[in-house]
């Protein structure tokens, strides 16, 4: 499929808000990709089609994961919004004939992040949070710049910040969210110690 063709079918699944905001993720992971060596044309694809399961309901949303048998945590269970990455990943190669397993697996991760994500997973990630389109939340500029000179620490920020709303609205919070802040938070430790002792 082109982009016309994938373009068109993705109009017939999103309402206007979140067309536009696909276009947003489609460009914004273009220019990150350019700035931290990706290929573009795969941060595109991602892009554009990273939310194409967003708009189902969630009972459908459940419903479909199921059909389709992938698998369903508590917390998709509980919040199945949360299954709009898998789902989406799933449409991606069913519906649009994706079959690159790095666009995917950005797919499958871009609400949650994912430990040891590839470099496209982490642009995806990014350029979903920090896309013109989004409203202003709190340190947007910051983490717009961060994104454009160190992704992990970019990546660090974004999931401090979501997991602190998440902790203010006190809703299940996916363990994957958890475990991929940790190991971004160790990471950049690591690399820090290794900076102070010179080796
Ligand atoms: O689909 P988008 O709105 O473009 O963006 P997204 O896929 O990153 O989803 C954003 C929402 O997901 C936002 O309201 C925060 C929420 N979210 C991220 N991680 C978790 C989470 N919600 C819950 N309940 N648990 C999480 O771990
Ligand atoms: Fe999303
Ligand atoms: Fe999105």
């Amino acid at each position: 499929m082109n982009r016309d063709e994938m373009v068109k079918k993705l109009m017939t699944k999103l309402n206007d808000k979140r067309f536009v905001h696909s276009v947003g993720v489609e460009y914004t992971a273009a220019t990150l990709a350019f700035v931290h060596g990706a290929d573009v044309e795969k941060a595109r694809i991602a892009g554009l089609l990273h939310d194409c399961a967003k708009c189902l309901t969630s009972e459908e949303k459940l419903r479909k994961a199921k059909k389709h048998g992938l698998p369903i945590n508590k917390s998709e269970k509980a919040n199945p919004d949360l299954l709009h990455g898998k789902l989406g990943a799933y449409y991606a190669k069913r519906k649009y004939d994706v079959r690159d397993e790095e666009i995917l697996s950005a797919i499958t991760y871009h609400t949650t992040g994912c430990p040891a994500m590839s470099l496209l997973d982490k642009i995806i990630f990014v350029a979903d949070y920090i896309e013109p389109n989004r409203r202003m939340v709190k340190d947007m500029e910051e983490i717009r710049k961060e994104a454009y000179e160190d992704l992990d620490k970019c990546v660090i920020h974004i999931l401090k910040n979501t997991l602190d709303y998440l902790n203010s609205k006190k809703t299940v919070i996916d363990e994957l969210t958890e475990q991929t802040y940790y190991y971004y938070v160790d990471k950049i430790n690591i690399k820090e110690i290794k900076r102070v002792k010179n080796v």
